[in-house]
């Protein structure tokens, strides 16, 4: 990329998009825009976690059942600050909460939903590795003059307007898609702008690296302890054994799938608590990371349905993922099969 390319900002970025893009209005435009300022602020504390008291976790469990982490509250309640103040939301959904949050009356009220994990693999922050913010966007179907109601929320994901994550690491990155290819920006601290570092990326056809975690192999089914063997073995797209990479946080895990190719899999499993539909999450994790995989030419399944078609059946639907180059994850649907 020459080095003018690079200068880009990811506002002349979204506008330059929006130009082009018939049905964007500013008001997209505007949301991504309030998304970045809170991601900037999440950035901000996240790097200097070892440094503020905001390790370690709050004694509160989640909706999830899980226990929430310091750095999670604070991730989501600068979210929530932030959007609903943004003017384009007419409601928003996050992982961290059981139930829709709404926007308060006081602030303007805009057409778009926002869905996001405020600090996906959070679990990991205590020991310095990637965590990342991830964000869906729908459009309300429902009339502007009623409430949002659950139909609003729980649409299936190729009905997403956009939709992408940051991840916090070595350097901040921004990855999003508007349904116009999947682009990457890199935040420069010092002058606290996301700059382009990669446009219209695309996922290669065939990986070199499976991405599960081998500890749950007890508790899978036969047909998928079959599948993830394959990649051990010659019975594969690469006819060759690939390699392992496992971070445990879906953000870096993804990220290196879509800039290297490979196949990320987080099966269904019998382990206790159980994940009879998978541990991941289907508004705020497969379905976002599906539309950039497909963007970016790849594909995401939950080893049998396109992520994309499937409707949840309630705020936090739990899928199987399967995602990542495109031979990979069909030579593994087939064994699914
Ligand atoms: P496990 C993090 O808690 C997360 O939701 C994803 O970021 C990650 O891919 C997965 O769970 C890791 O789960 O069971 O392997 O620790």
């Amino acid at each position: 990329m020459s080095q003018q390319q690079r200068q880009i900002t990811v506002t002349e970025h979204l506008l330059l998009h929006q130009k082009q893009s018939p049905t964007a209005t500013g008001m997209f435009t505007q949301l991504l825009y309030d998304l970045i300022l809170a991601a900037k602020l999440i950035s901000r504390n996240v790097t200097k976690a070892g440094l503020l008291d905001v390790l370690g976790e709050t004694g509160e469990i989640n909706v999830q059942g899980e226990d929430v982490q310091k750095l999670d509250a604070y991730a989501n309640r600068i979210i929530i600050h932030r959007m609903q103040r943004s003017g384009a939301l007419c409601a928003m959904a996050s992982e961290e909460n059981a139930d829709i949050i709404p926007i308060p009356e006081r602030f303007t009220h805009g057409d778009y939903i926002l869905i996001f994990d405020p600090l996906d693999g959070s679990s990991n922050i205590d020991v310095n590795i990637n965590v990342g913010t991830i964000f869906s966007i729908l459009r309300r179907i429902s009339p502007p003059e009623q409430d949002v109601t659950q139909s609003d929320v729980l649409q299936p994901g190729y009905k997403q307007m956009g939709a992408g994550y940051v991840m916090y690491g070595p350097s901040t990155m921004l990855v999003y898609t508007t349904g116009q290819g999947v682009h990457a920006f890199t935040l420069d601290p010092s002058v606290g702008e996301f700059l382009l570092s990669q446009n219209n990326m695309q996922i290669p056809e065939t990986g070199r690296t499976y991405s599960v975690n081998e500890g749950n192999v007890t508790f899978w089914d036969e047909k998928t302890a079959k599948a993830v063997q394959s990649f051990k073995g010659t019975d594969n797209p690469r006819g060759k054994p690939y390699t392992h990479r496992y971070v445990g946080s879906l953000v870096a895990d993804f990220h290196r799938t879509l800039l290297k190719g490979g196949i990320f899999m987080y099966p269904m499993d019998y382990k206790i608590p159980d994940h009879p539909r998978g541990k991941l999450r289907l508004l705020c994790e497969a379905s976002p990371m599906a539309m950039l995989a497909e963007q970016a030419g790849g594909v995401a399944s939950d080893g049998h349905r396109r992520i994309l078609e499937i409707v949840p059946d309630t705020l936090h639907t739990r899928v199987p993922l399967f995602i990542g180059s495109k031979n990979d994850v069909e030579h593994v649907m087939e064994i699914l099969k």
